[in-house]
């Protein structure tokens, strides 16, 4: 905690490091709160008034519509100290386009229906509305937020949310200085343009994304453009400058908020040691780079300890599906180097792309730090084993569990099931299991069709669930997927990992119960299984699904409900579309 302070009052004065164009006023902001806070344990209350609109933007040099907050992308990052509460005013200038905003790794415990998940919590925000989130913070971390209707997310709503510790509690790792970067992967084709191919019967892929971004900033190839829409030139594309002292130790928080693309990230010569996950404490090992998927954010300790004569690169690779985006780079500047001086070297290429086992490896060495462990639950009450397959309905490709495919409702779950609509979602429970006796799942899957279904598992307020991932082939052939899972309202522990197929009666023997990491988004790995266990103890209605835009678009996912009879009166601004058009109050 002191050194987060520390690092808030000499950010101001290391200039180069803040030219990732998060707003000067905002961090200033941060920065009074967090003076009028100091030797306070009061909670505070952060107020912002976002306003939300398409702009033409070049993050990678290639200009393009993105979406932006207040002008930018990625968003301001929210900055607040634990049990504090969050409250933003979310205006919709999209002017034709719905909205929701998800606040990805907060729990939203006690007010679910401001989790910002479209079609489950709450309806969208309508063009020309505003509706105001209002949600505490209550535990430390690095979090993120992001757009949750559609595939908007892929158009560069963003941010992230760092929750500081309450003052005078240390840290159990020590550092110098406090840094952030969220990684991202962009698209050339819009959003609509991607959505449309994957949701026509004529299927095309979003394909490969043309950049990634560190901290909004890429460089994409212009030289192959017609002139005028792509510029090399363009500050807007200058890459992402970290200025480091000789000698300082920093801690990077590290985000990945990707569409579609497993990352792996690497400061040139420099070793990483692992100290958090998803907000909790890792039992800290040191690697060389970090496997990083969509939804995960991690921080990492190095020591500004190479030779200070030159400049180092960041790099991210594109791992599990086969690259074809370039590195995406960033600076490492060693002061007083020129901050924008290139590297002598070529940027790491990073692990092999297909290195499944590296992966693996990297997953199961994430425990629970000794001093911070949670312990699970030894037994739990029901097991939910989810195939993950590709399947087609009325001919269109689709991913399923179970054979089936998610859909979302008209009537956002939250609503119909606290206000007794019913009718308007499927009341028949999804299927808990799988023939897993028979299945195989190095095979393309015999059963071509899956069914549509907008059904949800409902569970025993407080039990505990377990819920197995299991991979299987895609409609390729030798195919398997990496799909990093998300949970909202919940963080789980991660009991294993195993590669072949999950058997209920061997597999559970080996679950790691000693010092299993929470977490609220995980890897399935390719032709593995992924075991998660989770206390059903937070009143909602909660989505698990795969964190790839596109997959998601396509049916991956689930829903799980819990104690809504426990809930008070649902707020009505969350209504109005669907059966709840009638509820909401003028
Ligand atoms: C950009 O593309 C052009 C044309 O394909 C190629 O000649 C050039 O080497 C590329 N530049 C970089 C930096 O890759
Ligand atoms: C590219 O951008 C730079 C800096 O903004 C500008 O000076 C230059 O004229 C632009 N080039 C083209 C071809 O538009
Ligand atoms: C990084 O860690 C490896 C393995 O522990 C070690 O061999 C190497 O010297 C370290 N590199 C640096 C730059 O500290
Ligand atoms: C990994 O991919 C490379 C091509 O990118 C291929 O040559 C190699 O055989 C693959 N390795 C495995 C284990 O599939
Ligand atoms: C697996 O990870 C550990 C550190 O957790 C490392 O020591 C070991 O070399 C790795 N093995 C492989 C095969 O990558
Ligand atoms: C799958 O669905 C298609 C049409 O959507 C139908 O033509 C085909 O017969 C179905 N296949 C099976 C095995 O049911
Ligand atoms: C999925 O469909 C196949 C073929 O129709 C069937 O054999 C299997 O039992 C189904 N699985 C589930 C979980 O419904
Ligand atoms: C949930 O169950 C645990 C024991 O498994 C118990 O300690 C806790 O008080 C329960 N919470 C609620 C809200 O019932
Ligand atoms: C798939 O893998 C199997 C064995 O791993 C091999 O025999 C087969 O030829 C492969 N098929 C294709 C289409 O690559
Ligand atoms: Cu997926």
């Amino acid at each position: 905690m002191l050194q987060s302070r520390k690092e808030d009052l000499i950010w101001p004065k290391m200039e180069a490091s803040r030219c990732v164009g998060l707003a000067a006023p905002l961090q200033y902001l941060f920065l009074f709160i967090i003076f009028a806070t100091f030797g306070s344990v009061q909670a505070n209350t952060h107020h912002q008034k976002w306003e939300v609109a398409y702009e033409f933007r070049s993050p990678d040099c290639f200009q393009k519509l993105a979406i932006t907050i207040n002008g930018r992308t990625p968003g301001p990052t929210i900055v607040a100290g634990q049990g504090d509460t969050i409250v933003i005013d979310v205006k919709n200038r999209l002017l034709t386009e719905n909205l929701a905003i998800h606040w990805h790794g907060i729990r939203q415990i006690g007010t679910p229906w401001y989790d910002g998940t479209e079609g489950v919590t709450q309806c969208p925000i309508v063009p020309g509305e505003t509706f105001t989130y209002r949600f505490v913070v209550d535990r430390p971390g690095t979090y993120m937020y992001h757009a949750h209707y559609g595939m908007q997310r892929s158009a560069g709503l963003y941010g992230l949310i760092q929750v500081l510790p309450p003052a005078g509690m240390a840290e159990l790792f020590t550092y110098d200085y406090d840094r952030s970067i969220i990684l991202n992967d962009w698209w050339h084709k819009s959003t609509y343009e991607q959505a449309v191919g994957l949701s026509s019967k004529d299927f095309t892929f979003v394909g490969e994304p043309q950049s990634l971004l560190i901290n909004g900033r890429g460089k994409f190839n212009c030289s192959n453009v017609r002139s005028g829409v792509c510029n090399e030139t363009n500050p807007e594309c200058l890459p992402y400058v970290l200025t480091v002292v000789s000698g300082k130790t920093y801690r990077l928080r590290i985000a990945s908020i990707t569409s579609l693309s497993a990352l792996n990230f690497e400061i040139e010569g420099h070793n990483l040691t692992v100290v958090e996950a998803d907000g909790y404490h890792v039992k800290p090992f040191v690697v060389k780079n970090l496997n990083i998927y969509s939804g995960e954010t991690y921080s990492v300790l190095f020591k500004a300890d190479q030779d200070p004569s030159h400049n180092y690169w960041f790099a991210v690779n594109v791992v599990s599906r086969k690259p074809n985006t370039p590195t995406g780079t960033a600076i490492l500047n060693y002061y007083p180097n020129p901050p924008r001086r290139l590297p002598p070297t070529m940027p790491p290429y990073g692990p092999l792309w297909n290195d499944t086992m590296y992966q693996l490896n990297q997953s199961n060495a994430i425990r629970s730090h000794p001093d911070y462990i949670h312990p699970p639950p030894l037994t739990s009450d029901r097991m939910i084993l989810l195939l993950n397959t590709q399947n087609f309905v009325d001919g269109y490709l689709k991913w399923a569990l179970n054979n089936v495919t998610f859909t979302l409702p008209h009537t956002p779950y939250l609503i119909a099931l606290k206000e007794k609509l019913f009718h308007g979602f499927d009341q028949r429970p999804p299927p808990e299991t799988y023939d897993y006796k028979n299945y195989d799942i190095y095979a393309i899957q015999k059963n071509q069709n899956a069914t549509a279904s907008t059904s949800i598992y409902r569970l025993g307020f407080n039990s505990t669930v377990d819920v197995i991932l299991q991979n299987a082939n895609t409609k390729n052939p030798n195919n398997s997927e990496t799909h990093p899972w998300h949970l909202h309202g919940h963080d789980f522990w991660v009991l294993g990992y195993g590669i072949g197929k999950f058997d209920p009666e061997i597999d559970p023997k080996r679950y790691n119960l000693v010092d299993p990491i929470k977490k609220n988004t995980v890897a399935l790995h390719p032709y593995g299984w992924t075991a998660l266990r989770f206390q059903a103890d937070n009143p909602g209605v909660w989505a698990f699904h795969c964190h790839i835009e596109s997959h998601f678009a396509m049916g991956m996912g689930v829903v799980f409900e819990e104690g809504v009879d426990k809930l008070g009166k649902l707020p009505t601004d969350i209504m109005g579309c669907g059966d709840s058009k009638y509820l909401k109050r003028p």
